[in-house]
């Protein structure tokens, strides 16, 4: 053989072994759709309910009987709501369309108890029309809230005729023919227990014939077409462990299940992760006597760490008032949110520290993967080895009370036990409080602790049931902002609109 010949057959022998020893790892158990995917990346979605219940006294469940004379929101203007969320990082918003009252948000052709027969703009209003046409003008994604209980509609116990199930099927083509994508569609569970899966099973068609990136929130009796699955509670917690998996057929009778909503099933046979549902405020509609119970700054990032850093997504409640506007508290403080979850996560400390890792795959998926900024690469351990022990020596001592980490969650759930431990010295390893023998991981997982500072950081994966399959873990400070804030300081500051806010971080 020529030397020349001999050296390029070389080269590919070298390159092909590299190829095969540094295969891609293959996807364990059940993974995430297109549009499971999409709908993780968003990590916050704004909910907005506003509708004839605005306009009574502290209803937040309409008997359907209220007057649509009452409807009549006086400065009504959803760009300052997307715009609103644009501020606060937030890419998806979903209206509720129709709540339980029945009173639809748009003029639907198919009721009377509709915005047609308002005060407000002459009757020539739609407020889903409103709605999409900003945040689809603000680069934001519309969603749609239709909810299947409907009080004014249904004359119980009546939901089982083709009657109701025709007046919402043409309800739901409405809203997914003629408003441009949507998003998401809620299928609420509250006072649907009459809806028969058979019922669901039509309904169904309809969305993925008509909007196939939508994803459903799907809860008892629709549960089998869900994207996504509701967490258990209203409160802002997702589960410790929460797995993306969960067995389908185990969730019909909901009240029995709560816990296995919250935390999901390691080993589940369906992927269908929590989305974590909360109002901003203690009711999902506006009363003005709760102004002064808008949860603080603080309060939205503790729920933040416990929703979206508990592999979940949040869903965050805006009810806009009377005037149809965002109130400048609930702005403000949402803002705020974003600016502590920026700054808390800007800096990895670990960003430039040693790394040294038991069981790496090699190739492409190397240790510094971990902590660099590309949401494509990501760190892997050999086929063989479910465990590995990974030390960062940073170059400097930090102080830290927060780490976070991420797996790689098309390859499914593969870690199933991991600690986190420090050392001054890289030899007398100490657990982080809160971080030792955690479980799911998944799309993001966040632990928050008492300050500590040290040199060096050691992850340990202690179980797993394929290979791991990492793109982030980093450790950090959190925001300074959240120590100034002293207990109403935030809301008091804030009294404008966010058109006008100047307040605690100036003008925004
Ligand atoms: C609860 C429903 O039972 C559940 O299916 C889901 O839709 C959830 O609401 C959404 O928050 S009812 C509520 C009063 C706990």
């Amino acid at each position: 053989m020529k030397k020349s010949k001999f050296i390029i057959t070389l080269v590919f022998l070298t390159i092909g072994a590299a190829r095969v020893w540094a295969q891609a790892p293959k996807p364990y158990g059940p993974t995430p759709s297109a549009r499971q995917k999409e709908w993780y990346d968003r990590e916050i979605i704004a909910f907005f309910h506003f509708g004839i219940n605005t306009f009574e006294d502290y209803v937040n469940e309409g008997d359907g009987k209220a007057s649509t004379a009452i409807f009549n929101p006086t400065s009504l203007d959803c760009n300052q709501w997307a715009q609103t969320m644009k501020l606060a990082g937030i890419s998806t918003g979903i209206l509720v369309a129709k709540h339980a009252d029945g009173f639809c948000n748009w003029p639907s052709a198919y009721t009377d108890y509709s915005v047609k027969n308002t005060p407000w703009r002459n009757g020539k209003g739609d407020l889903v029309k409103e709605f999409t046409n900003a945040f689809n003008a603000t680069g934001l994604k519309s969603a749609l809230y239709l909810g299947p209980h409907d009080r004014h509609e249904h004359l119980s116990p009546l939901y089982s005729i083709p009657k109701y199930q025709s007046y919402y099927a043409n309800q739901l083509k409405e809203l997914l023919t003629n408003y441009g994508p949507i998003w998401e569609t809620w299928w609420d569970g509250a006072g649907a227990d009459e809806l028969t899966t058979p019922v669901y099973t039509e309904w169904e068609k309809i969305v993925r014939s008509l909007q196939p990136n939508c994803v459903i929130f799907g809860t008892k009796n629709s549960y089998r077409f869900a994207d996504v699955r509701w967490v258990g509670n209203e409160s802002g917690l997702a589960g410790d462990p929460c797995w993306s998996t969960i067995d389908s057929i185990s969730i019909k009778d909901e009240s029995a299940h709560i816990k296995e909503l919250n935390e999901g099933q390691v080993n589940g046979n369906a992927y269908i992760p929590a989305e974590t549902d909360v109002s901003i405020r203690p009711s999902w509609f506006y009363h003005p006597e709760e102004d002064k119970d808008v949860k603080t700054p603080q309060q939205l990032w503790d729920i933040y760490c416990n929703s979206v850093g508990h592999n979940s997504v949040l869903l965050l409640n805006f009810p806009p008032d009377r005037r149809g506007l965002i109130h400048p508290i609930d702005s403000a403080n949402v803002v705020q949110l974003r600016h502590i979850i920026d700054e808390t996560f800007a800096n990895n400390l670990l960003a430039g520290a040693s790394i040294k890792a038991k069981n790496g795959r090699g190739g492409i998926y190397k240790t510094s993967n971990l902590i660099d900024k590309d949401p494509n690469s990501y760190y892997a351990t050999k086929d063989e080895s479910s465990t590995d022990e990974i030390i960062f020596k940073m170059k400097s001592t930090n102080t830290f009370d927060c780490l976070m980490i991420q797996e790689v969650i098309e390859l499914g759930h593969r870690i199933t036990e991991w600690t986190v431990e420090y050392a001054d010295d890289g030899k007398s390893w100490k657990s982080i409080p809160g971080a030792s023998n955690k479980q799911s991981i998944g799309h993001k997982w966040i632990v928050r602790f008492p300050s500590i500072t040290a040199k060096y950081i050691r992850l340990r994966i202690t179980k797993g049931n394929a290979s791991a399959a990492l793109h982030t873990f980093g450790i950090f400070k959190q925001s300074s902002k959240l120590k100034k804030q002293q207990g109403k300081y935030i809301t008091s500051r804030c009294n404008l609109d966010i058109h006008n806010y100047t307040g605690f971080f100036g003008r925004i």
